[in-house]
């Protein structure tokens, strides 16, 4: 690797080029790169002014996230920081790319900043559960006021250079080339053209209101949250102590941050999203698409259509009912229409969308990829399959299934090695999630074209094999049915809805029942009775009951809750239809704790979790993390199940599992993988490195 930082002198104007691919991450080599370029050049008689900027695609964008947790090594970047702001010679920095974290915490250290337009600014700490650590929540308010450094550090908005400007983070605006701007900047200050000041003479307005306002709104939005907490503890200081004192005390919130489990939970969250991309089918090289083809215009298909619609991809949506595409394409206007609404898609792109509909699938001709979100039934699909494949010969086909067997539906095709699984997540413009599902045919370039289309969407990709439900429904259906099991043991649903909630999850299991639909499961259940494990008790019972009366969730008004008043209730008639299974299965009531309430249902999640991974349906841990963090509503601050069950010990849960048998031996069974590990020792971060 060549030097991370390299000097040149260009008469009386020194630079420093800083070039540690992929993102000029500040890692350890990067830090001490510049401390020493500094000193190299403030020693240098001729030298009379020092710009810093970056090579390649970027600025700083960041501490090395990667160094997080691991005993920090000199320089720290608050000392890098210091050192520049200190330095008796102006320094002055070029931003470009992006200039994210501790990389824009070392621009406002320099004494005047330039800013390329293209550029994004910010502060993203908090998305990894720490703040602003090198001088950020000291400086920041000098530069840019106490409540847009608020917002700044607690949102982790990014900007780009315009709004830089006006806030004050930077004190100019330009295009061009890094280093040609870096000499162009340098001249000017020597001509005094561009004034350099250093941050901290800067006075600050201590805004006590600012500062309130920003904790009731976090007490509100963000109280199961540690660092945006400190983020405010350490802005209102940097009013109220001179820089040494309040970098001080930053250092030691920073800290406490970094001690926080949020912290790992959050920044293995960020590493998921990445990881995730690294697949055996990586170096294929995906098809182009150019043109998508979607059969079903419910819900999901047009969700799907809405998502390539977003992305710029000229879209055919077949529906054979003309009522149904009718509903279809109003669906796909009102989510288009909400998307300009939030911002998503300017109103020119949204009149400009190539939409067509037709009711004969003749029209999907052309396209080089097809996803159908028909009905969920083997039969509909393997027909619409075959025709699609008649109309679109050499196409790549896609199934949005959720669960059934691709290798089956793959014997009505021709050509199996175009065919794979893309299950998309309602709602399917929202949820960044799509399992990439690959069928024993399917072929390695149409893997890749399926995650190159999900990157084109924005959403994140996660290889999945061929099993019931995949990786995230698989999961979902084993802790799910242990909130079931509690709730027929006698813990009153809303109970259990309430502990999930507490865990960080947005909605309870019932509430999302209600939500989703209760017929789905009553499906799904009764597609599986005819090969149920005997032994395992039925955890079906009771939401078969309302499913046979009529009731299923919000859109029948009433399912585990009555949605008639203005908040739910739990349904009234579920005393009832409990009473008569636990006498009918001789059932003791019990009721649990939120304690255990939470630590059945995780460890249900773990226990299937952990065997997805065995079977290699899931190709590491992480990549279950993924599917829970970008699909399932996982709290982002826990990282994900897998990431969980390292925070527990493998130990830990097989003694759960083996204490949770005792109520029901045909579900809890610890897996092998979790057992050899508690035997053997080892983790499932252990698995993400090995595969
Ligand atoms: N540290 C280490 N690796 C990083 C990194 C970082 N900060 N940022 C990116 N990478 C890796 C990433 O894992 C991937 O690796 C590759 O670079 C390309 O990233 C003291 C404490 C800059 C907008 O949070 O937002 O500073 O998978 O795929 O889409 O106060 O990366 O190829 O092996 O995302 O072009 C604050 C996080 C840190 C910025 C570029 N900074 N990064 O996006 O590429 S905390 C951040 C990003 C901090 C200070 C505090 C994006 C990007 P691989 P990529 P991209």
């Amino acid at each position: 690797m060549g030097e991370v930082v390299r000097t040149s002198v260009e008469g009386a104007i020194g630079l420093i080029a800083l070039d540690n691919p992929p993102v000029n991450a500040a890692g350890h080599d990067l830090r001490a790169g510049i401390v020493a370029a500094l000193d190299r050049l403030a020693d240098t008689p001729e030298v009379e002014v020092i710009a810093l900027y970056g090579e390649g695609r970027s600025f700083i964008a960041g501490a090395d996230i990667r160094e997080f947790g691991k005993p920090p090594r000199d320089p720290w970047l608050p000392e890098v920081c210091n050192r520049i702001e200190g330095c008796g010679k102006p320094v002055i920095s070029v931003l470009h790319g992006a200039a994210l974290g501790g990389g824009l915490e070392v621009a406002i250290a320099t004494h005047a900043r330039v800013a390329i337009r293209g550029v994004q600014l910010g502060f993203p700490e908090v998305t990894l559960g720490v703040l602003p650590g090198a001088g950020g929540t000291q400086r920041g308010p000098r530069l840019a006021g106490v409540a847009a450094a608020l917002d700044l550090i607690t949102t982790s908005r990014r900007i780009g250079a315009e709004e830089a400007l006006a806030l004050g983070l930077v004190d100019r605006v330009t295009g061009g080339d890094p280093r040609e701007v870096a000499l162009a900047a340098a001249r000017d200050v020597l001509d005094g053209r561009l004034a350099t000041r250093r941050t901290k003479d800067i006075h600050i307005d201590p805004d006590p209101d600012s500062i309130e306002r920003t904790r009731e709104t976090l007490a509100r939005t963000q109280a199961h949250l540690f660092s945006p907490h400190a983020c405010v503890d350490a802005v209102e200081l940097a009013a109220a102590l001179p820089l040494e004192a309040g970098l001080a005390r930053e250092r030691a919130l920073f800290q406490a941050c970094i001690d926080s489990p949020q912290r790992a939970g959050l920044i293995h969250a960020f590493f998921a999203e990445r990881a995730v991309a690294k697949i055996p089918e990586a170096t294929a090289q995906p098809r182009p698409v150019t043109r998508i083809g979607v059969v079903g215009a419910g819900t999901m298909g047009a969700g799907i259509a809405t998502a390539c619609l977003l992305a710029g991809f000229p879209v055919v949506l077949a529906e054979r009912s003309p009522e149904a595409l009718a509903r279809g394409e109003a669906t796909v206007a009102r989510n288009l229409d909400g998307a300009v609404t939030r911002g998503k898609m300017t109103a020119e792109a949204r009149d400009a969308v190539r939409l067509a509909t037709a009711t004969d699938m003749a029209a999907l001709g052309g396209c080089d990829l097809v996803i159908e979100a028909v009905f969920e039934e083997m039969a509909v699909k393997t027909a619409v399959l075959s025709e699609i494949a008649r109309i679109c010969p050499g196409a790549i086909i896609a199934t949005n299934t959720s669960y059934l067997d691709l290798n089956v539906m793959a014997e009505a095709l021709d050509a199996p090695a175009n065919f794979v699984g893309l299950h998309f997540f309602s709602p399917a413009h929202v949820m960044r999630l799509v399992e990439v599902v690959v069928a024993d045919g399917t072929a390695p370039e149409v893997v890749a074209t399926g995650f190159a289309l999900a990157r084109r969407l924005g959403k994140v990709a996660v290889r999945s094999g061929v099993c019931d439900g995949f990786i995230g429904n698989r999961i979902m259906s084993a802790y799910r049915r242990a909130a079931d099991i509690m709730a027929l043991d006698g813990t009153p649903i809303e109970a259990i809805d309430a502990a999930v909630r507490g865990y960080g999850f947005a909605m309870g299991p019932f509430e999302m029942g209600d939500l989703a639909g209760l017929d789905i499961g009553w499906a799904a259940r009764k597609r599986q009775a005819a090969t149920r494990d005997p032994a395992a008790r039925y955890h079906g019972a009771l939401a078969d009951r309302l499913c046979e009366a009529g009731w299923f969730g919000r859109k029948t008004g009433r399912g585990w809750y009555d949605h008639s008043g203005d908040t739910p209730v739990p349904n009234p008639d579920i005393p009832r239809f409990l009473k008569e299974i636990q006498e009918a299965e001789g059932l003791t009531p019990r009721l649990l704790r939120a304690d255990e309430i939470v630590a059945r249902y995780e460890t249900a999640m773990i226990m299937e979790a952990a065997r997805v991974v065995e079977e290699g349906i899931a190709l590491r841990p992480i990549d279950v993390d993924a599917v829970f963090l970008f699909g399932y509503g996982f709290p982002r601050w826990k990282g994900g199940p897998m990431h969980q069950a390292d925070v527990i010990g493998a130990g830990g849960l097989a003694a759960r599992i083996e204490r949770f048998a005792s109520e029901d031996p045909g579900f809890w069974r610890v897996p092998g993988i979790l057992r050899r590990m508690a035997r053997e020792g080892g983790s499932f971060s252990d698995l993400n490195r090995e595969r």
